[in-house]
C-alpha cells in the first residue's frame, strides 16, 4: 500500500515537470524558449531570428553561426524560433518577437510569399526587419530593410556549366531534378538559373524527371527511388538543390545497383562536409557551395541598422565551386 502510495507520488512529481519542460519547450511554434540569455534588465541589443527548421546540414550550420553571434560581440542577444519548415509558425514567432519587443527582426523565410501582413505588423512596431538567405516577395520593399544571402539563381547556373563542361554542349543528356521546398527562394531561383542555361546552351538536355524532396536526405532517397524504379537506366545525371537530397540520393542509387557519381553524375548545392567526404570517395560529382555561416554578417548589418546608419540593400555572401578533384583537399578546410 505505501509503497504504491510512493509509486503513485512520484509519477505525480515527474509528470509535473515533464509539463513544466514541455511548456519551456514550445519554442518551436513560438519565440520563447531556446533564447541564448536572458533580457531582464540589460541594455543588450535583441535579435530575434525566425529560423526555417533544422531540415539540412546547411541550416544547421546557420542556426550555429547566427545563434553565436552574442560570442561576437557581447552587446547582443539571440531569441532563436525553429519554424519547422511551416511558414505559420514563422508568423507565430515573428509576432512573439513583436510582443517580446525586440531590437531587430532576423527572417529566413521557408517561402517567398505570404509575408505582408505580419511585415506590416513588425514596421508597425518599429523593428527592423533584416531578410535572411532566403528572400521575400512583398508589395512594399519598405516592409523589410535589407537582404542578406546567396544568390540561388546563379547557383542554378554554375551548375549548368559544369555539367555542360562535363559532357559537351551537344550530348545527348537525361537529367533527374531534386528540387528544394517548392516556393523558396532556393529552389525557384536554383532551378530558373539551371534551367536558363540548359534552355540557351544545351537544348539537347532534357529533365526527365523532377520532383521536390523538401531539402531532406529522407525524401531525396525517397524520391529518388521513385525516379529509378520507373527510369533508372535512362539518368545520366542527378542535379539536386541541396546536398542532403543528393546524400539521400546516393543511398537509393547504391541500393538500386548502380555506382553514384560513374553511372549517375551528381551536382549539388550547399558544401556541407559529409558532401565533401562521399566526393572524396568517388561518390558524387560536383559541388555549387552555398555559404550558411552568416552570424557574423548578420551581426554587422544589424550593428549598422540599430546605429542608425543605411545599410545597403542586397549583401551577398561569397560561395565557389567545387569539382571531384578537389575534394579531398578542400575536407580539412569545410567549416559546415
Ligand atoms: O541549400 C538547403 C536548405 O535556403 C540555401 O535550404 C538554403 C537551402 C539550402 O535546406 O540545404
Amino acid at each position: 500500500m505505501k509503497l504504491k502510495r510512493v509509486i503513485s507520488l512520484i509519477a505525480g512529481v515527474v509528470l509535473c515537470v515533464g509539463m513544466l519542460a514541455g511548456c519551456g519547450g514550445a519554442s518551436n511554434s513560438g519565440a520563447s524558449g531556446d533564447s541564448s540569455a536572458s533580457s531582464g534588465g540589460s541594455e543588450k541589443r535583441i535579435i530575434g531570428f525566425a529560423q526555417v527548421g533544422a531540415e539540412s546540414g546547411w541550416r544547421t550550420a546557420e542556426s550555429e553561426s547566427i545563434k553565436s553571434i552574442p560570442t561576437l560581440n557581447s552587446n547582443y542577444e539571440v531569441k532563436f524560433s525553429d519554424g519547422q519548415q511551416k511558414q505559420e509558425n514563422q508568423i507565430k514567432a515573428i509576432r512573439s518577437f513583436i510582443a517580446q519587443k525586440v531590437d531587430l527582426i532576423a527572417l529566413d523565410p521557408v517561402v517567398e510569399t505570404g509575408w505582408d501582413t505580419v511585415l506590416q505588423e513588425a514596421k508597425d512596431a518599429n523593428i527592423p526587419v533584416v531578410i535572411v538567405d532566403r528572400n521575400v516577395q512583398v508589395s512594399d520593399d519598405s516592409l523589410y530593410r535589407c537582404f542578406l544571402g546567396s544568390d540561388m539563381e546563379e547557383e542554378g547556373k554554375k551548375a549548368a556549366q559544369i555539367v555542360i563542361d562535363q559532357f559537351g554542349a551537344d550530348a545527348q543528356l537525361n537529367i533527374a531534378e531534386l528540387q528544394g521546398t517548392v516556393g523558396s527562394t532556393a529552389m525557384v531561383g536554383r532551378q530558373k538559373g539551371f534551367n536558363a542555361v540548359i534552355e540557351e546552351k544545351a537544348p539537347n538536355y532534357k529533365i526527365i524527371k523532377s520532383q521536390t524532396g523538401d531539402f531532406t536526405r529522407a525524401k531525396g532517397k525517397e524520391v529518388m527511388e521513385a525516379f529509378l524504379k520507373s527510369d533508372g537506366d535512362n539518368i545520366d545525371v542527378l542535379w539536386s538543390h541541396n546536398d542532403d537530397m543528393a546524400i539521400g540520393a546516393i543511398q537509393a542509387i547504391e541500393e538500386y545497383g548502380l555506382e553514384p557519381g560513374k553511372d549517375i553524375y551528381i551536382i549539388s548545392c550547399d558544401g556541407i562536409k559529409d558532401m565533401f567526404e562521399l566526393m572524396a570517395e568517388g561518390k558524387s560529382n560536383a559541388i555549387i557551395e552555398c555559404n550558411p555561416l552568416l552570424g557574423p554578417q548578420l551581426l554587422e548589418v544589424s550593428e549598422k541598422i540599430l546605429n542608425g546608419e543605411e545599410p545597403d540593400r542586397v549583401i551577398k555572401s561569397n560561395e565557389g565551386t567545387f569539382l571531384q578533384a578537389d575534394a579531398e583537399k578542400e575536407l580539412p578546410n569545410r567549416k559546415y
